[in-house]
């Protein structure tokens, strides 16, 4: 892979984060292209067509091409290293904890950590405020569900660190931002703190 790796991002994102936390933990260099979500700078005709037709980041220019989507993206960081299990059965878990991320989790904690802390309450229009209480209520049930998986084990995924841990650490480590209580679930509070202790581990804001 002598591709040149360039993340389009935006460094407040946590799907942001989640591609430059992989690298760092696989030893991979990125390059970093800057965007304002908030200045719609990623729905410019230009963006739409030259690099991500969804308008959204992060996403991962590989030469010329180009992979939207974090956890696609972090996979292709990840590939050959330690993060990626061998196993054929590990392997399918870590995806599974991957789809889970963007189904349950990422929708319910990191919208609301968006809302709160860059859309601001005051701004938010009728149908979001609406969209709260149940999303608060399925992101504690994230949470549960993650603490529950933790009891007894270190790791997302077999014995040891996997790319799953690394996805779903970038919005739980910060749901305090969107008023959830990590304190509520000890399993994952210890896993939080297990994942910064790793020896390359790269904080949200470096
Ligand atoms: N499922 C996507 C979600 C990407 C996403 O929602 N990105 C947000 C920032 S975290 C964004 O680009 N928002 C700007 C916009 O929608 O205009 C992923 O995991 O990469």
């Amino acid at each position: 892979m002598n591709d040149q790796l360039v993340l389009h991002e935006d460094p407040r994102s946590g799907n942001c984060y989640k591609v430059k936390l992989t690298a760092a933990m696989a030893g991979k260099h990125l390059d970093r292209c800057e965007y304002d979500i908030m200045k719609g700078e990623t729905r410019t005709p230009d963006f739409l067509a030259n690099v991500n037709s969804n308008g959204r980041i992060p996403v991962l220019q590989v030469g010329h091409r180009f992979i939207p989507e974090s956890n696609a993206a972090s996979y292709y960081v990840a590939e050959g290293s330690h993060l990626i299990p061998t196993d054929p059965f590990d392997h399918a878990d870590m995806l599974r904890w991957m789809f889970w991320e963007q189904y349950n989790h990422e929708p319910n904690i990191a919208t609301l950590r968006f809302w709160m802390t860059e859309v601001g309450l005051d701004n938010l229009t009728d149908l979001q405020r609406l969209q709260m209480p149940p999303k608060r209520q399925q992101g504690n049930a994230s949470l549960k569900l993650m603490d529950e998986h933790l009891s007894g084990r270190e790791w997302f995924v077999g014995d040891g660190i996997s790319l799953a841990d690394l996805c779903l650490f970038a919005y739980t480590h910060v749901a305090g931002d969107a008023d959830f209580d990590l304190q509520r679930y000890p399993n994952v509070s210890r896993w939080v703190e297990r994942v910064k202790g790793e020896p390359r581990y790269m904080a949200m804001d470096s």
